[in-house]
């Protein structure tokens, strides 16, 4: 699957870049208006590199399903993407609910269910975000890619590092927060950073990018504890689409026991089966906030709703 975000300054400029570059069979996954710069940003997919895959993952959608077909369908489909049988069966039973003959739509009125949606809003983000997660999860992107966006709707910006034990940790920050003009602060310790305090209060936003941790070392998750509460902060999980469900589900419970309640999907990009971020906040009850579908800081993040969702889990007839 090849991902894509366009931006343009009206949305059908927006649709017209998609459909030049990828053709009609883009599905569209997400689009918005930014409030800030009002430029129209549209996410789109499209299945190029092996369009066996999936035919190979499930059959081909009809477009009138009868129930149990349907169901079928989506058990094969859930499968296919790795799901674990508690949460798929969970799933296919909020499928049952509704009447859509649709099965992609079937799937997403089951996500909306189980699944919420909060994503960032860098405009009305009140606590600070602390990005977490294991090593190479994709925190210091992410990271990046919320400092550039405040910073372009015009927020002052807070940004720390608190990952100062590995080599290179701080320079990779540095590197794209110096390109915005922006100070980045650095604490080993939780003391060190509570004395920012004033600093915090006085931006609009603060970002910090912190050191990846071992989910299961209790040690290492009471540490990151006590930096998101020397400032009072919001733990944002960064999750690596693509992994394991069970492993996702068990690494995002362990997340939301420190205080987790958003999680940002990096690697969209990288990844066809997606039972492990369904098992991640169906199982790990942790809300989707956004998805990064490319390392490009000024592509910044994408937004995801259970249509969007739905539509990468289940093959377009
Ligand atoms: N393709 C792709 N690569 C990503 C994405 N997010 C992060 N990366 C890459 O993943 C690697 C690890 O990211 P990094 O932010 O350093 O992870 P950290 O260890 O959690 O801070 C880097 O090479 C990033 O460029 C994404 O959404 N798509
Ligand atoms: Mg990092």
């Amino acid at each position: 699957m090849r991902l894509r975000t366009y931006t343009a300054l009206t949305m059908p400029e927006a649709m017209e870049l998609v459909r030049r570059d990828m053709g009609t069979d883009a599905i569209i996954i997400s689009t918005r208006i930014d409030d800030d710069d009002h430029l129209c940003w549209v996410s789109a997919a499209i299945e190029e590199d092996d369009p066996d895959f999936i035919e190979g993952l499930a059959p081909e959608a009809e477009p009138q399903m009868d129930p149990d077909t349907r169901r079928q369908f989506l058990r094969q489909v859930l499968t296919a993407h790795g799901l674990p049988a508690p949460v798929l069966e969970q799933l296919l039973r909020d499928t049952d609910l509704v009447s859509e003959a649709d099965p992609a739509l079937a799937m997403a009125a089951a996500i909306d269910l189980g699944i919420t949606f909060r994503p960032i809003d860098v405009a009305a983000q009140d606590k600070p975000l602390l990005l977490a997660g294991i090593p190479g999860a994709g925190k210091t992107i992410t990271a990046a890619k919320l400092c550039a966006h405040a910073h372009f709707a015009g927020r002052s910006v807070f940004v720390a590092s608190t990952d100062t034990k590995r080599a290179g940790g701080i320079e990779q920050l540095q590197a794209f927060t110096r390109i915005l003009g922006l100070d980045l602060v650095t604490a080993e310790s939780p003391d060190a950073l509570a004395g920012y305090r004033d600093a915090i209060e006085r931006a609009d936003i603060a970002i910090i990018d912190t050191a990846g941790v071992n989910p299961f070392d209790p040690d290492d998750m009471a540490a990151l504890q006590r930096f998101a509460e020397a400032v009072d902060g919001e733990i944002l999980l960064v999750m690596a689409a693509g992994a394991d469900a069970m492993e996702s589900a068990d690494t995002a419970q362990a997340f939301a026991d420190i205080g987790a309640r958003r999680m940002v999907i990096s690697c969209l990009d990288l990844t066809r089966r997606l039972g492990g971020i369904l098992a991640a906040a169906l199982i790990g009850r942790i809300a989707i906030a956004n998805v990064s579908v490319n390392p490009q800081v000024a592509d910044g993040l994408s937004r995801i709703n259970p249509v969007s969702l739905a539509h990468l889990i289940v093959p377009d007839d």
